[in-house]
């Protein structure tokens, strides 16, 4: 008989900011993704903390961040061994690609950018360069691995795009060189919404905190949150035009426990807002029970981040030093 040697993994990638405390929305949008595709795929994960520099942020505070998004990488349940976890700035290839990348893109693509667009009005006096090519520096972050696959939320489907972009571009203008990344979106919490702006993204950087529910929010503070959440005055639970705040709590339930929205209004039938709230908000909190217990026994061993850290940059830099002597060599430039 032949022997048959299995199809290589196909390889995923995806990158948080540490740009506040992560939200239910990069939860359910992105983080609860990666546990599940880490099993399946081979992955690597990282806290994207040179993307969150494109705001201010406090130094102490920031170092703090940092710290805290790895932990709750850990919390989430991937693990180190299994997968490649790291922190961005520490593998200087990440930096380096980009700045070739941008000299392969556009002004006139990234001036297209809506994230560009909203941030450069929430941040009107810090329009910075870096804001601008952001989305390069993801691309870069995305095709150093060679990913297949980008589980993402929704909001980042465009960003996608112009890695896709680049990569061809490259590809033709050279010769294959990136493996042109296909973004993963789950079907399920893509686009939580700000419990007070429904037509607005949950975001960790939104000035107003009642707008989201953070990953180590206590219970009743979550409580709190989800009884102020903005609805309307029509009083009842069903998915429709119009009702976003209500669309939003039932996706975000809807995702918390299996429940399809044709379940959920049902259960609600004649019931009013107040028992649904309440009812969304214990599956938010015991959702969210099991990872905050972990992050608190993670965050606090500081040792063991640094050695996830060192061993995640030195398994990161590996794969993607690759990549960036394929591209370099490719351009021309004289190799050491
Ligand atoms: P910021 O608010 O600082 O701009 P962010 O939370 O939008 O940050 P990231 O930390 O980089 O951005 O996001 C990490 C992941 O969470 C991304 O995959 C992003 O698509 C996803 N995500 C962010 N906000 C939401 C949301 N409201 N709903 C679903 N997914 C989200
Ligand atoms: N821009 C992303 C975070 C990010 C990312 C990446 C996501 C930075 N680099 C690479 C996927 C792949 C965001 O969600 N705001």
């Amino acid at each position: 008989m032949e022997a048959t040697t299995a199809a290589p993994k196909k390889r995923i990638l995806s990158c948080i900011q540490p740009s506040g405390i992560p939200t239910l929305g990069n939860y359910l949008g992105a983080l609860k993704n990666w546990k599940t595709l880490a099993d399946e795929f081979d992955g690597a994960f990282a806290v994207a903390d040179l993307h969150a520099i494109t705001v201010r942020q406090e130094p102490a505070q920031f170092r703090k961040q940092i710290n805290d998004v790895l932990a709750l990488l850990l919390a989430i349940g991937l693990d180190p061994d299994q997968s490649i976890l790291f922190i961005q700035s520490q593998v200087p290839a990440h930096s380096q690609l980009a700045w070739i990348l941008n000299c392969y893109t556009q002004f006139g693509e990234m001036s297209r950018m809506t994230q560009f667009k909203d941030k450069s009005q929430s941040h009107a006096d810090n329009v910075n360069v870096g804001l601008f090519a952001y989305p390069v520096l993801m691309a870069a972050d995305i095709l150093l691995y060679q990913a297949d696959l980008v589980p993402v939320g929704a909001d980042q489907k465009q960003h996608l795009e112009i890695a896709r972009d680049i990569a061809q571009r490259f590809n033709t203008l050279y010769s294959p060189t990136f493996t042109v990344p296909e973004p993963y979106i789950g079907k399920q919490g893509a686009r939580v919404m700000s419990l007070q702006d429904p037509l607005k993204k949950m975001s960790k950087s939104d000035p107003n905190p009642k707008s989201y529910i953070s990953v180590f929010d206590a219970p009743d503070v979550i409580s709190k949150k989800i009884k102020s959440a903005v609805t309307d005055s029509e009083g009842s639970v069903r998915f429709a035009d119009g009702k976003e705040g209500i669309n939003n709590l039932m996706a975000i339930y809807a995702c918390c426990t299996g429940l399809t929205n044709e379940q959920i209004e049902a259960d609600f039938a004649g019931k009013g807002y107040g028992d649904f709230k309440a009812a969304v908000a214990e599956a938010v909190i015991e959702e969210l029970r099991p990872i905050r217990e972990r992050y608190e026994r993670y965050s606090n061993d500081k040792a063991y981040l640094k050695e996830v850290a060192a061993q995640g940059a030195e398994r990161a830099s590996r794969v993607a030093n690759r990549t960036l002597q394929k591209v370099m060599k490719k351009i021309g430039f004289v190799l050491p």
